[in-house]
């Protein structure tokens, strides 16, 4: 396979409360159709894409916890996208909310080849927020509560010629997870997110949630020598705002295409991972320029 390919972000805009998973996967199946059209070899869909952010309410009930989760994948509703998936020749990366038959909770990212097939799953590491309900706050972000922190570190796959890394999200900000990874050899990170343009317990810096999003997203290609794909899920969401700018940045930080609006909306770039290289060979050659041994501090 090329190391030379069109791939897409597909940005979601905001999913109702009462919106089926059915519809969900309707949208993204039309973005899918676009992103083909624009010659897109991979498309990026966001985290948690097939239903509302559901952590900004405080459930207690665990049957009703139970109702946001997927037991399976491909399910039933999100079985169409994998056949259209298989039948276009485009691979995908999707957000969920996992509930798995030993009764744990992740919110989990998968990787699906051209032809349908899971090659690739991925656990949220870095969850925010809080346990309990919180009065003070206008929404909430329960992640704390409803996951469990990811089990199964940061693994890179074979995927698109090269070599593939997913993250999700809030780990976006943390220069670990890129460093984690960006050792694992990847040479493509791609990730969703759900980020409130609000950020209640530092509201000063609401202003900055779009510049936040970019900084930690091409600091982390720039200072690895790999690209991303990040997709958000936009838009006025059950009164909750949450940012779009979904990118494709390259190895040396610039982004290449971005998204204009908070609705649905693909963009696509030319993702070529022997561009890698150039960063690679020169000021972030790891095995060269890296001083491990000076930087104990980081897992102590
Ligand atoms: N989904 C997610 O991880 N969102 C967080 C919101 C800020 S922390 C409450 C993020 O880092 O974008």
């Amino acid at each position: 396979m090329s190391r030379s390919f069109i791939a897409a972000a597909a940005q979601l805009g905001p999913i109702a409360r009462d919106e089926p998973r059915s519809s969900a996967v309707a949208r993204m199946m039309e973005m899918m159709r676009e992103a083909n059209a624009r010659g897109a070899e991979l498309v990026v869909f966001p985290e948690l894409a097939l239903t509302t952010f559901f952590p900004r309410w405080y459930i207690e009930d665990e049957a009703e916890i139970a109702t946001w989760f997927e037991t399976e994948m491909p399910s039933a509703s999100t079985q169409p996208l994998f056949d259209l998936a298989a039948k276009l020749g485009i691979g995908f990366h999707l957000g969920y909310a996992e509930l798995t038959p030993e009764g744990r909770r992740f919110n989990t990212a998968i990787l699906v080849d051209a032809t349908g097939k899971i090659v690739g799953k991925y656990h949220k590491i870095h969850l925010p927020g809080h346990w309990e309900h919180e009065d003070w706050r206008p929404f909430q972000h329960l992640e704390k509560r409803y996951f469990e922190k990811g089990d199964l570190g940061f693994p890179v796959f074979d995927a698109m010629g090269g070599k593939l890394g997913m993250c999700i999200c809030n780990d976006r900000r943390w220069p670990e997870t890129w460093r984690m990874l960006g050792l694992g050899g990847a040479e493509l990170v791609v990730l969703g997110y759900n980020t409130p343009l609000h950020y209640p317990p530092a509201p000063e810096h609401d202003h900055l949630q779009y510049f936040h999003n970019e900084l930690s997203i091409q600091a982390g290609c720039y200072q690895n020598g790999l690209w991303a794909i990040a997709t958000a899920k936009a838009g006025r969401e059950e009164g909750c705002d949450l940012i779009g700018g979904s990118v494709i940045v390259a190895p040396t930080g610039e982004v290449l295409a971005r998204a204009a609006g908070t609705d649905d909306e693909v963009i696509t770039a030319r993702v070529n991972l022997d561009r890698c290289g150039e960063i690679r060979r020169n000021v972030f050659d790891f095995a060269m320029h890296r001083q491990p041994a000076d930087y104990g501090r980081l897992v102590e």
